[in-house]
């Protein structure tokens, strides 16, 4: 069996928790700023992040909510993201976290799945919030900054510091729960644990470590896990500075580099095609930037080539999915392969797996990608059948992705098995669009599949069949998926067909579809 190893030495397994990784980032440096809020300024010194942590954490437990519950969170990017994130995990809680552009039902759906029993979020969310929460556990609104009505502010569960991390077995409890797709079907709870996450920020200290006072801006959200592990986790974790941004937008961003002088940008394909060839990043001094990481989705040589000699800075790709906390694959600084997403992290192994008959294929061949290594999620949360198709007894992750693995141990994404749609580095989950769809009264089948979009990489199409006789068109359909799914899993198009094709067992034959569509 050819197993492709990493090529670096190991790391050694920690047994901190993640919260008591963050605090090596930062008790050193207790005066240093560690997390700036981009829009208003506002600063946090790495000593009062510590101190908000632990007081917070404190509070749960007084309190009785933790440990041993789930907290969720619903908010943009913001200084007090960290302090909710880190006072559940140090409390011995679960955080599941949420997309602030969800909508009630898709947050009702995670609440509830996630058994969580309190919901974090901001004041301009609440509304939505309390719709989500509806017929779910949760029984306790909490909002950063307060001043809601029937609800608690951050500041109300501020509590005597808690002084050490509660206890929770660092391999078997779960102290996230993002949701993800996975290979195929509705999202789920991926559960990662402590030892999960440590170890992939030790990981990827590796291959491209951050020098102490580097600052870092953070537009990638952090209920995803690319900004998650590497943004809040990583990057305060090896003594950088974050510049928070509640939501992408080019001229801010460009403003806020050059405000405070960021020295490394982590972004996906879209903002790289930006930074390559919009006219207004020419207005801006870029000249602090150094570092360039693009991940999510596929980047070609070249516009990662171009947006590294725009800015004068090292242009590099890394690859990873939730399911791996998420980094399995990075360039090494200093290391650069253009249009590869680099060489496996420490303690990662590889398979290239033929997926007609399962057989083992060699470098240069192009086969599903299989990975193992202690960043590897625990499992799908409440869904044995979902672990048990994407995960080995071994211990190997499927990715759904197709690869090719060089003679230097370089992987290049080359398409994607499962059917998952990447929206701007965004996951879309067909099966979930589809739901929506056929939950419409004349709407009897429906299929949805990417079609390649040089901004966004990938834009849904939803193929829809109506149900005879029945009046409808694009427009009704548009109208009906508003207020169930979040913009960015709405159909670019909506197109009327006789049938969707499907293969004996009654499974969409996805790959008919988009094939059809690459050829237009
Ligand atoms: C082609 O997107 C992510 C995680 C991305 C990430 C995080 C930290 C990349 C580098 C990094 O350092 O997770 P998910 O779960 O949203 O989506 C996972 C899927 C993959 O299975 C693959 O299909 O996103 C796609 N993907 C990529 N495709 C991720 N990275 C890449 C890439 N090239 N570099």
């Amino acid at each position: 069996m050819t197993v492709f190893p990493s090529l670096y030495p190991e790391v050694a397994l920690s047994d901190m928790s993640i919260t008591e990784r963050l605090f090596q980032g930062l008790e050193n440096r207790p005066e240093d700023v560690a997390i700036i809020d981009g829009p208003t300024g506002r600063a946090l010194t790495s000593a009062a992040l510590v101190d908000q942590i632990r007081s917070l954490a404190g509070g749960l437990v007084t309190r009785g909510v933790l440990p041993g519950g789930t907290v969720a969170i619903l908010a943009p990017n913001c200084p007090e993201y960290a302090v909710v994130f880190h006072g559940v995990a140090f409390a011995g809680g679960t955080i599941t976290t949420l997309n602030p552009t969800y909508t009630a039902p898709e947050i009702q759906h995670q609440l509830h799945d996630a058994g969580a029993t309190m919901l974090v979020t901001i004041p301009a969310l609440v509304d939505l919030a309390r719709a989500g929460m509806t017929g779910t556990a949760v029984t306790e609104l909490v909002v950063i900054g307060g001043g809601a009505e029937d609800a608690l502010s951050l500041d109300d569960l501020m509590g005597a510091p808690q002084a050490a991390q509660v206890r929770v077995d660092l391999d078997s409890f779960p102290v996230v729960l993002p949701y993800s797709s996975g290979t195929t079907g509705r999202p789920k709870g991926v559960m990662l644990s402590h030892r999960n996450i440590v170890t992939n920020v030790n990981q990827l200290a590796v291959p491209t470590g951050i020098e102490r006072g580097e600052t870092v801006i953070a537009f990638l959200p952090f209920f995803h896990i690319y900004g998650m592990t590497v943004l809040m986790n990583l990057v305060l974790g090896q003594e950088g500075r974050l510049v928070t941004m509640p939501r992408f937008d080019l001229e801010q961003f460009l403003h806020l580099i050059q405000t405070h002088a960021v020295s490394r940008l982590y972004i996906v394909p879209p903002v790289a095609l930006a930074l390559a060839k919009h006219p207004m990043v020419a207005q801006y001094d870029m000249s602090s930037v150094r570092f360039i990481f693009s991940g999510a989705a596929p980047l070609s040589a070249e516009v990662e080539i171009a947006v590294g000699e725009r800015l004068g800075a090292e242009s590099i790709q890394g690859y990873g999915m939730t399911e791996m906390s998420p980094v399995s694959h990075s360039t090494y600084r200093g290391k650069p392969r253009h249009g590869s997403s680099g060489q496996a992290v420490p303690n990662t192994e590889c398979r290239i797996v033929e997926p007609e008959t399962g057989r083992n294929l060699g470098p240069d061949q192009e086969g599903e990608l299989w990975v193992r290594g202690p960043q590897v999620m625990m499992g799908y949360l409440n869904n044995a059948e979902a672990t048990a198709a994407t995960l080995t007894e071994d211990g190997w992750l499927k990715t759904g992705d197709l690869a090719v693995i060089d003679g230097d141990g370089y992987m290049f994404i080359r398409d994607r098995l499962k059917e998952l749609i990447k929206y701007k580095g965004f996951a879309v989950a067909p099966a979930e669009v589809e739901a929506a769809l056929i939950a419409h009264e004349k709407i009897i089948d429906a299929a949805v599949v990417g079609k390649p979009d040089d901004e966004a990489g990938e834009l849904p199409i939803a193929f829809v069949v109506a149900a005879p006789d029945a009046e409808l068109d694009g427009d009704a359909v548009m109208a009906h998926l508003e207020g169930c799914l979040s913009h960015y899993k709405h159909p670019a198009e909506v197109r009327f067909v006789d049938s969707v094709p499907k293969s004996a067992s009654g499974k969409i034959l996805r790959r008919f579809l988009r094939d059809e569509l690459r050829a237009e």
